[in-house]
């Protein structure tokens, strides 16, 4: 089958909840790739609409808000700033980062669920489900945990067990629980609105596996991932069942009926819609018409998303979308990556098993285009991969500052020195010269046939490989032996290896755009074109260089070993179990501890020990001293004026020869830390604690 040229792309990278910060799995599962594929686009001159926002609804979102005590608007408007952030200064090039919490959001989701609604293409059923009778609320998804029946995992949702990958409804799970209260529900009548999956399963079926549609040719299946295409095989053969499409919850798109109260769109029908009213957004921003960038038989739509978001975008939203008609296009593919391990453990947002990219920016700041480079060598594209921060330095030292700076820088210095920064002429080529540039010549159609096939591992590996053919290039040829006796030959082997580097420039520009940038601006390519890469004219003799800069540093054994004492701390604090409760108190025996709040007026370390500070506190009754063993986590100066509890009728007692009148509550974490127990907002000092 003939491939199609596409007039317009829309490429979208899953929307990520804004209930926490990025970590390097959701990079390297959807992200990157994405960014790389866009680049790409970009740099071949094609028109592309990259997309992708927050998340904002869903039990994701509200349950993170009860944790922390806060609203579920202020979890989303913290962490959408903080993601987006994180997006730009990472340098993954959205065209727009929307978020589902904006009006046209919200009517553009209502409208689908209308459309869908008369059209019948729901069906509406009464049923039992789940109910807290403690929380008053109807318990879906997220908020109801239990044991997979198909894994034996304890801990599976009512959407979804995050072990086996198995779909579930919450009537799947065994022993079900309350994840608000911990209690075991109540079975409750509702009504809901549900998408019959079931009705679609020919279609569906012969779109995904055969690559048709309505009967005609629409993409082809062998250029799907195997692992996608096995995923959306094992649900069709498994029977499509219908999915209820609306939830009894607060926070969300609201149903936009008569007589749905309090109902709201099920988080997975609003949020791939997000991107519709993504692209909205944008193309009124840039002036475009967005229909043409959703509905056009010419543009190709390709979801970049992580293994767990198969069904969604491969089954449910097409369905959605093919349900509402008027043109709207379905997805060419569906480039799903698999997992990325850490250090030999899955990433896991809960137990802090995570590298925070906005924490690695701030460790290793300007270092963009090294983890770039050093996911995409490991992605997961189809099997889980692994990174470990060992890896991360001997890739950045051995391959990117070994041999990609150390060739551009050599090219470059010599150039300098040798012919004062001017591009010299290329002369009569030897054999070598000749397989330089062949092997020049062969490189881009490569890369371009890898990014197509969504292969960005191989992509990136041949572009390094021009950089280890120009190294040893020069490491063979040795001009700065030749320079004495044969000027003329140093002439056209610089030459040569300045052209590679231009090469370099433009093919890096999708893997690691800030380098493609600084290799452009230090061989002097003012007007890098995709198109002319794999020639050896890109600079013109007499050409000025700009000015040198170090691409590349080596990565320091220190920095590696904070990085892995940082996980340690995170891994001690997660395994170790909490302690048991003691035996049971009486009410009488609480109410006779005095726990009062008091400030901290002044604090000093007790000489000669380690751990005891000696503190003046401000009880509201009185100001008294307090010796308290928390000298190896406070510095005295750090905990002036801060509010704590006090334990303020222990009997008094002489330690280190001070008499200590109390004690400061402290809250100790799993690897011996501890925190200062305080209220959460000011309480005038002498405020009971019950
Ligand atoms: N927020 C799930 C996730 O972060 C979800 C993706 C939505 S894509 C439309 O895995
Ligand atoms: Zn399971």
């Amino acid at each position: 089958m003939e491939e199609k040229k596409y007039k317009k792309y829309t490429v979208t990278a899953a929307l990520p909840y804004a209930n926490g910060p990025l970590h390097i799995g959701h990079i390297a599962g959807a992200y990157l790739p994405a960014d790389i594929y866009v680049r790409f686009l970009r740099e071949s001159g094609r028109d592309v609409a990259f997309i992708c926002g927050s998340d904002e609804h869903g039990a994701a979102i509200t349950i993170k808000a009860q944790k922390e005590g806060v609203t579920p608007k202020q979890v989303i408007d913290k962490f959408h700033k903080i993601n987006k952030e994180t997006f730009e200064e990472f340098g993954i090039d959205f065209s727009i980062y929307h978020r589902t919490s904006a009006p046209i959001h919200h009517e553009t989701a209502q409208d689908f669920f209308k459309v869908l609604n008369e059209k019948k293409k729901f069906t509406i059923d009464e049923s039992e489900q789940y109910y807290d009778q403690e929380a008053n609320q109807f318990l879906a998804d997220r908020y109801i945990v239990g044991e997979c029946p198909k894994c034996g995992n304890e801990s599976a949702y009512g959407d979804q067990c995050e072990k086996c990958g198995s779909s579930l409804v919450p009537t799947d799970l065994i022993n079900p629980k309350s994840t608000i209260t911990g209690s075991a529900p109540i079975l409750k009548k509702t009504k809901h609105w549900y998408l019959p999956l079931n009705d679609h399963e020919e279609w569906v079926n012969d779109w995904i596996t055969k690559g048709e549609l309505d009967g005609k040719y629409h993409h082809n299946p062998k250029e799907w991932k195997k692992h996608v295409l096995g995923q959306c095989k094992s649900w069709i053969d498994g029977g499509l069942q219908p999915r209820p499409m609306t939830r009894d919850l607060e926070w969300g798109v609201k149903v936009p009926l008569e007589g749905a109260d309090g109902k709201v769109l099920y988080v997975w029908l609003d949020a791939p819609i997000g991107y519709i009213s993504a692209t909205k957004e944008w193309a009124k921003e840039a002036g475009k018409n967005w229909e043409d960038y959703w509905k056009n038989e010419d543009t190709k739509l390709v979801h970049f998303i992580g293994k767990d978001n198969i069904v969604f975008h491969c089954i449910i939203f097409p369905i959605i979308l093919k349900s509402y008609g008027d043109g709207f296009l379905l997805p060419n593919n569906i480039p799903a990556n698999e997992f990325l391990n850490l250090e030999g453990n899955k990433l896991s947002t809960s137990r802090n098993w995570a590298v925070w990219v906005h924490e690695y920016l701030n460790d290793f700041p300007g270092k963009q285009d090294e983890l770039r480079y050093v996911l995409n060598s490991n992605a997961p594209e189809n099997k889980d991969s692994e990174f470990t921060w060992k890896d991360y330095q001997a890739k950045v030292n051995n391959e990117l500052v070994a041999i990609l700076g150390n060739f551009v820088n050599r090219a470059i210095v010599l150039t300098n020195k040798y012919f004062n920064g001017d591009v010299p002429v290329r002369g009569e080529l030897a054999e070598y010269d000749k397989e330089i540039i062949n092997k020049i010549a062969e490189v881009p159609e490569k890369v371009e046939k890898l990014i197509e096939n969504y292969r960005f591992k191989e992509a990136q590996f041949e572009v390094m490989n021009l950089a280890r053919i120009g190294n040893k290039y020069l490491a063979d040829t040795e001009p700065w032996k030749l320079i004495k006796e044969d000027p003329e030959i140093v002439k056209t082997i610089l030459n040569i290896a300045l052209q590679l580097t231009a090469n370099l420039g433009v093919l890096l520009t999708p893997f690691l755009p800030k380098t493609a940038k600084k290799i452009q601006y230090m061989v002097g390519l003012r007007n890098p074109k995709w198109n002319k890469a794999g020639r050896v004219d890109l600079l013109y003799p007499y050409d000025k260089l700009g000015i040198p800069e170090l691409l590349f540093s080596k990565i320091e054994d220190s920095q590696i070993e904070y990085q892995i004492k940082k996980l340690e701390k995170a891994k001690v604090a997660s395994n170790v179990p909490a302690e048991p409760v003691k035996e049971p108190t009486t009410f009488d025996d609480f109410t006779q501890m005095d726990i009062r709040v008091g400030t901290i007026l002044h604090a000093e370390k007790v000489p000669k020990t380690k751990k005891l500070l000696k503190l003046q506190v401000d009880t509201g009754v009185d100001k008294r001293t307090i010796v308290s063993g928390i000298a190896e986590f406070f510095k005295p100066e750090e905990i002036i004026g801060l509010q704590v509890c006090v334990l303020a009728n222990l009997e008094p007692r002489k330690i280190k020869g001070i008499n200590s009148e109390g004690m400061i509550l402290m809250a100790e974490d799993r690897d011996g830390s501890l925190s200062f127990i305080a209220p959460r907002k000011k309480v005038t000092n002498g405020g009971v604690v019950r």
